[in-house]
């Protein structure tokens, strides 16, 4: 199986805008290799001012995100119901995670919590039918909707983020990049960064000198066996010193 759509839920859908404007994953979009959807949270509130968040129980400072706009988001995109279907409905609600037709797809939540996003589970993704994105913000959600959304927690890396928007195009880039007919991707996939658990091998074009730089003799001798034993020794060199780390990992 490969992804078909991908749902985006955020309080930021215009954030979204140049990156689906400007890249090869817009061009994936465009030319309908993926039925990518964007969902404003803000449309699944209630109150005039459509608040998605509250003060925390226990006090403290900051606000939490609202569990019950979470779930009737969730529950809309899961089903492809309008917000009025969902909306206001009382919570809990015994369908509160009821998915029409079976399981729910996987429902990814951005959070730094998160288990961390490697190329093996980009793959991973890439070979769900549907994939939903959830974009938090960091201050915090209510965890109820960890427990009860989410079927996977995502975080990019040991940093914070404001929220999961930045993330969530992490996420959509490497698993975009991975989709059959995509741009870029006609090229043997394996021959890059991490197919083989190795950072790439350095890359030479015209001219064959820059400011008394030459290119590596090897590459012009012609020799296709020769480039590809220097290439591989440059790879595992680059990794053994940039990354030993990845080297230990089987992934
Ligand atoms: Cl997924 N979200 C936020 N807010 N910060 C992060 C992150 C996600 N991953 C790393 N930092």
């Amino acid at each position: 199986m490969t992804l078909r759509r991908l749902d985006i839920l955020t309080i930021f859908p215009g954030w979204f805008d140049g990156p689906l404007s400007t890249s090869l994953l817009g061009k994936a979009v465009a030319e309908g290799q993926l039925d990518l959807r964007l969902h404003d949270l803000r449309d699944f509130t209630t109150d005039r001012h459509r608040s998605v968040d509250d003060t925390p129980y226990g006090g403290g400072a900051g606000m939490v995100m609202r569990p019950d706009v979470w779930l009737w988001a969730a529950e809309a995109v899961w089903n492809d119901l309008r917000p009025q279907a969902v909306v206001g409905r009382s919570d809990p609600h015994p369908d509160a995670v009821h998915v029409a037709g079976g399981p729910r797809p996987r429902t990814v939540l951005l959070t730094p919590r998160g288990r961390p996003f490697t190329q093996s589970l980009a793959r991973d993704l890439a070979a769900e039918e549907r994939l939903v994105l959830l974009c938090g913000r960091y201050e915090g959600i209510d965890e109820r909707v960890h427990d009860l959304v989410a079927t996977d927690e995502v975080s990019i890396g040991d940093y914070v983020l404001f929220g999961g928007e930045v993330a969530a195009t992490v996420v959509i880039e490497a698993v975009t990049r991975l989709l059959p007919g995509v741009v870029g991707n006609e090229d043997s996939p394996t021959d890059e960064s991490f197919a083989d658990g190795l950072l790439e091998y350095p890359h030479y074009t015209r001219p064959a000198e820059v400011r008394g730089r030459v290119v590596p003799q090897v590459l012009t001798s012609g020799d296709h066996g020769a480039v590809a034993t220097w290439r591989r020794r440059q790879a595992e060199e680059l990794t053994r010193t940039r990354r030993p780390d990845l080297l230990d990992e089987d992934e």
